[in-house]
């Protein structure tokens, strides 16, 4: 995450300088639509990128599964951006969307941590991630390191269009700075974690709930689950539960409830509620100095203070640890998961 904003922050002004874009700041404020094309954990990348871009520079953004994408007749404007995500820049739904995109002469803004990938070396523009190399399979620093690349080209594209003061810019900028030493403090105290992951060592299924950015990221928590530990897990956005998948919440059901965004805190609070009211075990995320969530769930994880924008790349840790303890305490091997290639390229 560091290395990610590394050259890429005006300490002196606190706002965001990427000075590997070749296209003018003039060419950029042009954008006014931008799809986000990916697969896997790049896609769920993505979609905090999405809420972080809309919020910020009030530029529609629209994420879509690169394997999906490839056959769609998508409606391209004049100005619009595809930004495409892939840690490996070799997989081949991403680069056959990439593809398809520059035949109708899009500009492509790729983010990778692979210098001279196809993906790299086929878009017009690339951020990389300098996460250094991904030794496991699944992807974990990737995912943080994508969504810093993403809040990253948020601010820069909200300077660049003027739709966020300096002052904004640079608190963001500050909190950003923060957040590799609040990442250290999440990966040294994982105790908690990891006696939850070994109480679900019986366990068939589990759900992950939450709202907006807690949502997004919560599909990023569950896809980890899948991928290294073969639990059954479903995320869903909070307030659609109870449009039917209420049903499967029953006694013991571990349930994963995301509670980091003030503003639907209360809304959140009432859909756990619900889940426990059906039996539920539920462990709570919450910001430290929340003494509420504690009543309503079984037991609370605690996250280091920062912009509620910013938490996903704090809350994504506890949940990555989820599934590594979970994959241990079944014996499994957490580096080489069943059924997953390090770059998915047919
Ligand atoms: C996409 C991805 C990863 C996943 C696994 C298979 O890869 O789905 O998210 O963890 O490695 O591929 P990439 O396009 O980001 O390299």
């Amino acid at each position: 995450v560091r290395e990610t904003m590394g050259a890429r922050i005006d300490q002196e002004h606190k706002r965001v300088i990427l000075p590997e874009l070749k296209m003018s700041n003039a060419d950029l404020a042009k954008y006014d639509r931008i799809y986000i094309v990916a697969c896997g954990t790049s896609m769920h990348a993505g979609l905090v990128g999405k809420d972080v871009i809309e919020k910020w520079t009030r530029v529609p953004v629209e994420v879509a599964v690169a394997s999906e994408f490839r056959y769609r007749d998508p409606i391209y404007t004049d100005n619009t951006l595809m930004i495409v995500i892939s840690q490996s820049g070799e997989t081949a739904d991403t680069l056959a969307a990439l593809r398809e995109a520059k035949k109708s002469n899009v500009t492509v803004l790729a983010i990778t941590n692979v210098v001279g990938s196809s993906v790299a070396r086929e878009a017009d523009e690339v951020l990389f991630t300098w996460a250094g190399p991904e030794v496991a399979v699944a992807s974990t620093k990737a995912y943080t390191s994508q969504v810093v690349a993403l809040y990253l080209f948020a601010l820069y594209l909200a300077q660049v269009k003027g739709t966020l003061a300096a002052a904004e810019v640079a608190e963001v900028v500050d909190h950003l700075q923060d957040i590799p030493a609040k990442i250290a403090s999440l990966l040294e105290d994982a105790e908690q974690v990891r006696r939850f992951a070994e109480s679900t060592k019986g366990v068939n299924s589990l759900f992950f709930i939450g709202r907006s950015l807690d949502y997004a990221v919560s599909l990023e928590g569950s896809l980890k689950l899948k991928e290294i530990s073969y639990i059954h897990s479903e995320a869903y956005p909070a307030g659609e539960l109870k449009h039917g998948t209420l049903a499967l919440i029953e006694d013991n059901v571990p349930v994963v409830a995301l509670a980091t965004q003030p503003d639907i805190y209360e809304k959140m609070v009432s859909n756990i509620v619900e889940v426990k009211a059906r039996g539920a075990r539920v462990l709570g995320f919450a910001i430290e100095g929340d003494t509420d969530l504690a009543k309503s769930v079984d037991e609370v994880i605690y996250l280091p203070s920062t912009l509620p924008m910013l938490t996903p790349i704090l809350t994504v840790i506890p949940l990555q640890l989820l599934s590594y303890f979970a994959s241990v305490a079944r014996g499994l091997d957490v580096d080489k998961p069943r059924n997953l290639a390090k770059s998915v390229t047919v």
